[in-house]
């Protein structure tokens, strides 16, 4: 057998054995939707034709442009993923000294600070969204704040106006995480209308996703033109070097899987809404369990069921719960279990004291995401639901015992 048979075979058994993994009853917390095969080798053989795999090539261009309408914004670059798209963020609004941050998110918000050799100052977040609290922002502003970092977690945007305001005031700039918020809009407008930049995270456990990837936008031609020096090593149109960059270009197959997803965008949004309706009708009169409404001004893209523990009412009730849903094969993830102000480097902040930090601390010990993706039928949304109730219910009566 020649040495690309057995790759091949190797690669097909290593293959079964991740799907293996995962007994056939699991039910995933999430799943990517996948564009038709069909469609992606149709394309595949033009560039494989063309041997132009990267750099600026014609799929990139035409997604780009794609995403200019699907995000509603005059300037988008498609890049590596989420991650690199705020650490270019920050680059490419030229932030020194302090940003003003939530605690409560991946740590990939924080550590794009990290790498502009920013320090985060950490605010806690609002107790309904678990979205930085604006009341909170003033106090924490020094002469060497230069901007505000904040996060539309679970596709929950931010309090803008609020933010917008104290930005105005404050001569700072503002960078919106969107990683979960792709397909929102508030006040009837796309969420990267707001703030100075938003960084999109298109990997493939996000609602929309190019395996991994992610795009920034800008309302700044200069700030834009900078993000698209940054992402090629610092090299601008004429080639020359004009400063330090890094390699954050997307390739040619992330583009394709990009330009090919789009098409399902509105169905998928649309088959996580009939899942999430049907949580909140099952679940929503669940004693010590919170849910978390869609505010009337947001168009919400069901990107994530975040739910709310009280611990008050369960001890230790969010990792039980998780634990016997685990034991019922159904896979949750508390999303986010430790919190930035948590990561060694930081934690000596004072900004990172978790008596600063209340609300975020909570959410920390209280917030599970349950499974939420397109292909969740509404009969296993059913099983979560009973499941969920039979294992609260027996917390609490051994509580009340
Ligand atoms: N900002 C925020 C607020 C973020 O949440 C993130 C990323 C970023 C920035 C950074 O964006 P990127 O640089 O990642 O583009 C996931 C993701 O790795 C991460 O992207 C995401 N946030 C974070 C919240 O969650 P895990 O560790 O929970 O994923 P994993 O591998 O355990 O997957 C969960 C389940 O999904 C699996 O059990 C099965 C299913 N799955 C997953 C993958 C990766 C699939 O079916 N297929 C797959 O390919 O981290």
């Amino acid at each position: 057998m020649g040495d690309l048979d057995s790759i091949i075979l190797h690669l097909q058994e290593s293959l079964e054995m991740v799907n293996f993994k995962e007994p056939n009853d699991t039910i995933l917390v999430t799943r990517p939707t996948l564009p038709e095969l069909a469609d992606v080798l149709a394309v595949l053989e033009h560039l494989w034709k063309s041997k132009r795999l990267t750099n600026s090539g014609a799929l990139e261009r035409l997604f780009e442009e794609r995403l200019l309408s699907e995000l509603g914004v005059i300037h988008v670059s498609f890049v590596t993923n989420g991650s690199l798209a705020l650490q270019i963020a920050c680059t490419a609004l030229e932030l020194e000294g302090q940003v003003i941050t939530t605690p409560f998110t991946f740590p990939a918000t924080i550590n794009a600070l990290y790498w502009n050799g920013l320090e985060p100052i950490f605010c806690d977040v609002e107790p309904e969204r678990f979205t930085i609290d604006p009341g909170q922002i003033e106090a924490l502003i020094t002469p060497e704040t230069t901007a505000i970092l904040g996060v539309h977690l679970f596709g929950n945007p931010c309090e803008i106006v609020a933010i917008q305001d104290i930005a105005r005031k404050h001569k700072l700039a503002i960078i919106y995480d969107s990683s979960h918020a792709f397909g929102v809009c508030a006040y009837e407008k796309p969420i990267a209308y707001f703030g100075d930049v938003s960084a999109f995270s298109f990997h493939a456990t996000k609602l929309f996703h190019t395996f991994e990837g992610g795009a920034l936008t800008f309302k700044n031609a200069r700030q834009y033109e900078k993000c698209v020096i940054m992402k090629n090593h610092g090299i601008d149109s004429a080639g020359k070097f004009v400063f330090p960059g890094t390699n954050a270009k997307a390739n040619e197959f992330q583009a394709l899987i990009g330009l090919l997803l789009l098409q399902y965008t509105a169905d998928e949004v649309a088959n996580r809404r009939k899942c999430t309706e049907l949580y909140h009708e099952l679940l929503s009169d669940v004693e010590g369990l919170r849910l978390i409404n869609v505010e009337q001004h947001v168009k919400h893209n069901y990107s994530y069921f975040p739910i709310e523990i009280n611990q008050a009412i369960y001890k230790n009730g969010r990792d039980r719960l998780a634990k016997e849903l685990k034991a019922a094969n159904i896979q949750v993830k508390p999303y986010f279990s430790y919190l930035c102000s948590h990561i060694p480097l930081y934690k000596g902040l004072p900004s990172a004291n978790p008596d600063r930090l209340p609300v975020a601390e909570k959410a920390a010990q209280q917030v599970l995401c349950f499974p939420l993706h397109s292909s969740l039928s509404l009969s296993s949304v059913e099983r979560i639901g009973l499941e969920v109730k039979r294992i609260l219910g027996s917390q609490r009566r051994i509580n009340l015992e």
